[in-house]
């Protein structure tokens, strides 16, 4: 997963893409109030707290446009946001968090999981993994249900600053051995600092290119 491994002209399509305006359209709470289709969604997923506001606010440039907590599992809606008309990204309510009442967590999962299986706009789901802990059952439950959907998905592994320069590839070689048994995981890996940057021109980059996919044109990805 080098970073040269992304060709530059991915990377600046990447910038490009994100640089534009980047506003909140939408927040639904249920799967039958969710926004009109539009144009691509890439939707983020993963535990709460693992940093998927984080990662949006990274992407985008913008420090505050996805809100970010200290306290896990505050999100409890789909948050829509539009990427200059050309995508939209979706910040997804978070899961495995075993505090949140059992009622609300499953109906959590419910308008997930609605979403996730009907969605024709849907592009790509990343389901973001804190890189200092791996995967966890949570995850491979969430993996599940998108294979079942047959939703294409990436793991992007978060807070790659606190995980030492030495443990990184063997926790994106354990990662990528533990996606083995999904069959709709993409087959890369990246790993991605919301704090330090690392990892975010590759994701631009990545969702540039399955943007121009989606649109004609190119056939071969690369992740990182
Ligand atoms: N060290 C570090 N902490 C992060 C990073 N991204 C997010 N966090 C922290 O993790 C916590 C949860 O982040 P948030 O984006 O709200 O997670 P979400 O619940 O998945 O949306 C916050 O305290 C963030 O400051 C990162 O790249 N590095
Ligand atoms: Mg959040």
């Amino acid at each position: 997963m080098s970073e040269a491994a992304v060709a530059p002209d991915w990377i600046e399509a990447g910038r490009k893409l994100f640089a534009g305006p980047c506003e909140f359209i939408f927040a639904a709470a249920r799967a039958d109030g969710l926004p009109p289709i539009g144009g691509p969604e890439f939707a983020f997923a993963g535990r709460s707290n693992v940093g998927k506001s984080s990662l949006i606010n990274a992407l985008t440039g913008r420090a505050t446009l996805a809100r970010t907590s200290r306290t896990p599992g505050r999100t409890q809606e789909l948050i829509f946001f539009d990427l200059g008309g050309k995508a939209r990204l979706v910040d997804m309510p978070g899961y495995g968090y075993a505090a949140v009442a059992k009622s609300k967590s499953e109906s959590w999962s419910e308008l997930s999981r609605d979403y996730l299986r009907g969605r024709p706009s849907l592009a790509r789901v990343f389901v973001l993994v804190d890189g200092r802990h791996g995967l966890k059952e949570s995850d491979h439950e969430t993996m599940r249900a998108l294979d079942a959907a047959a939703v294409s998905y990436a793991v992007v592994l978060t807070k790659g600053d606190e995980v030492k320069a030495a443990d990184q590839d063997v926790r994106i070689a354990a990662t990528l051995e533990g996606l083995r048994k999904h069959v709709a995981a993409y087959p890369e890996v990246l790993m991605t600092s919301s704090r330090a940057g690392d990892g975010v021109p590759e994701l631009r980059a990545h969702i540039a290119q399955l943007l121009a996919e989606r649109t004609g044109g190119v056939a071969s990805a690369a992740f990182g």
